[in-house]
């Protein structure tokens, strides 16, 4: 890639606005600028791509493909450039242009192709991939329609659509000639051959084209440009305008299929039970399965007895797991291989994450459903369940009694875990709790068949977007103080560990968070017109809105807080910003309430002039990766409250962390390496074990209405939620209280509430020593590297994959 100087910058966005919009640079809008600049980084980036795939075609290395529902990648603009090196050029010829390289950033959309943590973790996975230069590349669905634009209408949470293809997006690149046919229902017809061997026809089925839009994954300055392939539906042929009779009906066809990638689904850790849902995993699948078998076909040109040594394909939770049905027809059905040669080349190829253990996200599909709209992979599965239950018959007597629970087809439903677990030669969870929670309890009898299989990976995150681009200051401040390595080696972070006494370079480090704690502050100004305190505590739960991560916990802290200072308006306490980020699936009501009560708590603790600012609350709209992006970097405290056992991981965490944030929070998912990390005294842990929470729901002897009972304050809060204190409008908030006492409050939100509230208080106490704080701001930054993703992918690569760098 080409060194730019800052006036040949400046030149190339006059022409290629000149040549594109056919304006001068004195009459072009900041959109019209964002294209010249997209385009300019494209044609940087193009060479390298052509490169890289050629390479991969010439030298034929074992790759990776990285199979997800989710892709939540962000705006792509700024950081393509910081990864092609042209970041800081780009940030000056704008300035001297007159603009605000914000601005034209800003002008990006987000491309809301996930929900939350899962969808960014392949997003962050990718950038990984390529900055280790890794051949890896990630598979996903070009959905029409992403993730639902949050607005709030008098505190209520409305989902408006989120066309993100109403401007052209100018990183994907359509490649019609390697579109491909993939077929879904009609019926299965098992011929004998001559041989005596039987051959498997299939006959009307409904045929899809799945065309694919390659975006860019570039690595950071290091001349890679791996793929990330987005598929889009469409049909197969266009319509025949000249037969009307069958116009209408060809037209609701094409249609139909346009829906397979039409939306997102926006559930995040929960099931849908939807046709469509599994139409568009399958559609995902068996066009991925087919460009690669192809691709191997083509370029490795040998038998596809030997496909793992050359591909190893990861699925992103149980979401693209008819993957593995799908590969096995492919195998038997096409190519013509037995049983057994098909299952080893499979099971060799495929590795599987788990992303949760909640019951409610675990997918089942109800077995009408796949006979029908699969009828070929049904037959497949229930092959494999069939000999699956077998081999523990005969071979694992210990396990005979468990058949009934382990069965991939149990109670008419096909367990997509249990077919990904068996299927694949490696399971692995997101973080070490989360990885002996599966061993020990979830899936603990798959773990005494396969116990070689199972294995941990903890998630991590790209340092490049969530700090050397989100917080530019602060990465300055980093690179100052211990040299620029650390941004290729961020293990080379506890290098900072020197510092946490240097008294210049804390004050450095405060003054640099007081400064994005003021741009955000203007911000929330701008977009909400709420004055906040820059000077108060900045306490940040951004996530999405569930009842396990127990937003409601939070807001109950700030309820008793307004209660406290209502009772003795001469308390004393450290003023605070509780700001809040969160989209609820549209079709959970309680998460819907919880939005309600905390922008309802929001304006009455806001417009309270009796306790004179001391606490202000903020739930910012429409929380996705861009508002991520101008949080984080100003969060003081980073809320991980999730009931103990249930947090797979989380990544937030990792982010604030890295961006100097303490962490209040459980000993859950991450937050446990987090705690072991920084040690005791630099993290504010609190609440019930995750045994605790396994030996109550054992043992049943929880009773919130106990706790509810003997303590005051809990009651008060209850009794508010009841009695009208937050509007009269609002005694909705009666189901709330209803929910929590008559489910017995399944998240113990009131058992943790009271080491909530005190650990709160040495967290009010420990702000108050300016100092101290920043050297444990320090210490958590000093030990972030370690969740760079690049830590994660490395694992990957030699655990899991089997993959080499390209150098
Ligand atoms: N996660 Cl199963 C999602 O974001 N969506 C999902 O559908 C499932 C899991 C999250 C999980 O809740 C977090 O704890 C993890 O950090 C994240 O996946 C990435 O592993």
């Amino acid at each position: 890639m080409t060194k730019w100087t800052v006036d040949e910058f400046i030149q190339a966005i006059s022409s290629k606005t000149e040549e594109t919009q056919g304006k001068t640079i004195e009459n072009v809008s900041l959109n019209d600028v964002y294209y010249a600049v997209s385009a300019i980084v494209n044609e940087e980036i193009n060479s390298s791509w052509t490169t890289t795939n050629e390479k991969y075609q010439k030298k034929k290395p074992k790759q990776v493909y990285y199979l997800s529902m989710e892709f939540l990648i962000g705006g792509l603009l700024e950081s393509n450039l910081l990864n092609s090196g042209m970041w800081k050029v780009c940030n000056e010829a704008l300035e001297k242009l007159g603009f605000d390289p914000v601005e034209i950033y800003r002008q990006e959309r987000d491309p809301g192709l996930g929900n939350g943590g899962l969808g960014r973790l392949a997003a962050c996975f990718l950038d990984s991939m390529a900055s280790l230069q890794y051949p890896g590349h990630g598979y996903g669905i070009r959905y029409r329609y992403g993730m639902f634009e949050q607005r709030f209408i008098n505190g209520y949470q409305t989902e408006l659509p989120d066309y993100w293809l109403k401007n052209p997006y100018p990183w994907e690149r359509r490649i019609d000639d390697e579109s491909v046919q993939i077929e879904f229902g009609g019926t299965v017809h098992m011929l004998k051959r001559n041989d005596g061997s039987l051959e498997c026809k299939y006959e009307n089925t409904d045929k899809v084209l799945a065309v694919p839009y390659d975006v860019p994954v570039v690595g950071y300055q290091n001349q890679v440009v791996n793929t990330l392939r987005l598929w889009s539906a469409e049909p197969v042929s266009s319509i025949d305008e000249e037969n009307t009779d069958e116009y209408y009906h060809q037209l609701d066809h094409n249609r139909s299929i346009e829906q397979i990638s039409g939306i997102l689904y926006p559930d995040d850790s929960s099931e849908e039970g939807k046709r469509l849902r599994v139409k568009q995993q399958y559609f995902l699948v068996a066009a991925s399965l087919k460009k690669i078998v192809n691709e191997y076909k083509l370029n490795v040109r040998q038998s596809l007895i030997h496909l793992p040594k050359k591909v190893v394909i990861q699925i992103n939770d149980t979401h693209p797991s008819l993957a593995i049905p799908e590969l096995m027809r492919m195998l038997m059905d096409d190519e013509g291989f037995g049983w057994d040669v098909a299952w080893n080349i499979t099971t060799n190829v495929f590795a599987y994450t788990n992303h949760t253990i909640l019951s409610e996200a675990l997918e089942k599909w109800p077995i009408d459903m796949i006979k029908s709209l699969l009828p070929r992979l049904y037959m497949i599965i229930d092959e494999i369940n069939e000999r699956f239950c077998q081999g523990i018959w005969f071979d694992h007597h210990d396990l005979r009694d468990k058949i009934p629970e382990m069965a991939i087809i149990a109670d008419n439903q096909i367990h997509m875990a249990r077919l990904a677990i068996v299927g694949s030669f490696s399971v692995n969870g997101v973080a070490k709790l989360h990885t002996e929670i599966i061993k020990t309890q979830e899936m603990k009898d798959f773990y005494k068949l396969y116990p070689k299989r199972f294995n941990n990976k903890t998630n991590g995150i790209t340092h490049r977007r969530w700090l050397l681009m989100a917080n530019p200051r602060l990465s300055d401040l980093i690179t100052e103080t211990i040299g620029p390595s650390w941004i290729k080696h961020p293990r080379e972070l506890t290098h900072l560990l020197r510092y946490t006494k240097d008294r210049p370079l804390l004050e450095k480090l405060g003054q640099i968070k007081q400064q994005n704690k003021q741009d955000l502050a203007q911000h929330i100004h701008k977009t909400t017109g709420i004055v906040v305190d820059d000077q108060s505590i900045f306490d940040v739960q951004i996530k999405r809105l569930h009842e396990y991560k127990r937003q409601l916990l939070n807001i109950f802290h700030v309820i008793y807080l307004y209660n406290e200072l209502k009772e003795n308006p001469q308390l004393e306490i450290t003023p605070r910003t509780f700001i809040f980020g969160a989209k609820a699936a549209p079709s959970y009501y309680f998460a819907k309430e919880v939005i309600k009560l905390i922008n309802t708590v929001a304006s009455i603790v806001n417009n309270d002039p009796s306790i004179k600012g001391k606490i202000k609350v903020v739930f910012l709209e429409n929380y996705n990766v861009s508002l991520a992006e101008k949080i984080i970097p100003a969060a003081d405290l980073s809320e991980q409250i999730s009931t103990a056992g249930k947090e797979a991981s989380g990544t937030g965490n990792m982010k604030m962390m890295m961006n100097g944030a303490l962490t209040i929070g459980t000993l859950d998912g991450a937050n446990v390496e987090i705690k072991n990390l920084v040690g005791n005294p630099n993290i504010f842990i609190f609440g019930l074990r995750s045994q605790d929470v396994y030996n109550y729901y054992q043992n049943g002897e929880y009773s919130a209405n106990g706790v509810y009972e003997n303590d005051e304050r809990i009651s008060q809060i209850l009794h508010q939620l009841r009695d009208g204190t937050f509007g009269q409008q609002d005694i909705e908030f009666k189901d709330i209280y209803y929910h929590i006492l008559s489910t017995n409050d399944p998240y113990f939100i009131l058992e943790d509430f009271d080491s909530y509230v005190e650990t709160q208080q040495l967290v009010d106490q420990a702000y108050r020593n300016n100092n101290k704080w920043l050297s444990k701001s320090l210490v958590n930054i000093a030990h972030s590297g370690k969740f760079s993703s690049d830590r994660t992918i490395q694992e990957y690569a030699t655990g899991i994959w089997r993959i080499k760098k390209q150098t």
